[in-house]
């Protein structure tokens, strides 16, 4: 029986690596840098899409994953950026984005002039990181307000991405965190990770940020 369930899990996470694989492909033809973006809940991952887009103020589409509701949808189409809002809740209610899903929502798209395409992933460390939905990068956002010891915690996450923000900067007077302990445990479970520390708040650290997505997509 437990090899059964096995079997079963391989099967779909193989059928999504082949579907990631295509979409990686498709979009690297097309001249488009996909990026998706895994974190907590409320660590800031949409406003850093916002920020964004006062910056690269062209080219940028964002698929928006959550369970319930098309806010984070509406407030990206309010900052000016094209997006589609992906909600799970309907078909069971999945914590995670599967690359066949954003394939379909992709059907729907008009990718013309499109530089960057965002998957804003649904809001947990834990599901979004053991699906590969196709993006060129993978990175998580990581807010000063969530302690020091997520990266430990939750290492799958931090393992499969290429870039980590250190997001809400602007917090740390109030905080008692380490910071520098934050990036060593980032470091420990991805040595090679790019770390950028930033607030979408006061906008320190987004210059850089930009300056890492224009450097990728060339
Ligand atoms: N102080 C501060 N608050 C932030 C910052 N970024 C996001 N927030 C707040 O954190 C909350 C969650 O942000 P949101 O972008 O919705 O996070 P998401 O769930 O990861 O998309 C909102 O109330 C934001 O206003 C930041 O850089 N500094
Ligand atoms: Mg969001």
């Amino acid at each position: 029986m437990e090899k059964k369930e096995i079997k079963v899990m391989e099967k779909i996470l193989s059928a999504n690596d082949r579907v990631a694989d295509e979409l990686r492909a498709e979009m690297k033809q097309k001249g488009i840098l996909s990026i998706n973006l895994m974190s907590s809940p409320g660590s800031g991952k949409t406003s850093i899409l916002e920020r964004t887009s006062g910056l690269i103020t062209e080219g940028i589409f964002a698929i928006e994953g959550d369970i319930q509701t098309t806010l984070d949808a509406e407030r990206l189409v309010s900052a000016g950026i094209a997006s589609y809002q992906i909600n799970t809740g309907p078909f069971g209610g999945d914590c995670h984005l599967e690359a066949g899903w954003i394939q379909n929502a992709l059907q729907e798209i008009d990718l013309s002039g499109i530089d960057y395409l965002f998957v804003e992933n649904i809001g947990n460390l834990v599901c979004p990181a053991e699906f590969d939905v196709g993006a060129h990068l993978n990175g998580v956002v990581l807010s000063v307000t969530e302690g020091e010891d997520k990266p430990l915690k939750y290492p799958l996450a931090f393992r499969n991405s290429q870039f980590c923000l250190i997001s809400k900067v602007d917090l740390l007077p109030y905080l008692d965190i380490n910071m520098q302990r934050m990036i060593n445990n980032v470091l420990k479970i991805n040595p090679e990770m790019e770390i950028i520390i930033l607030s979408s708040k006061t906008g320190e650290g987004m210059d850089e940020w930009v300056e890492f997505l224009e450097k990728r997509a060339r």
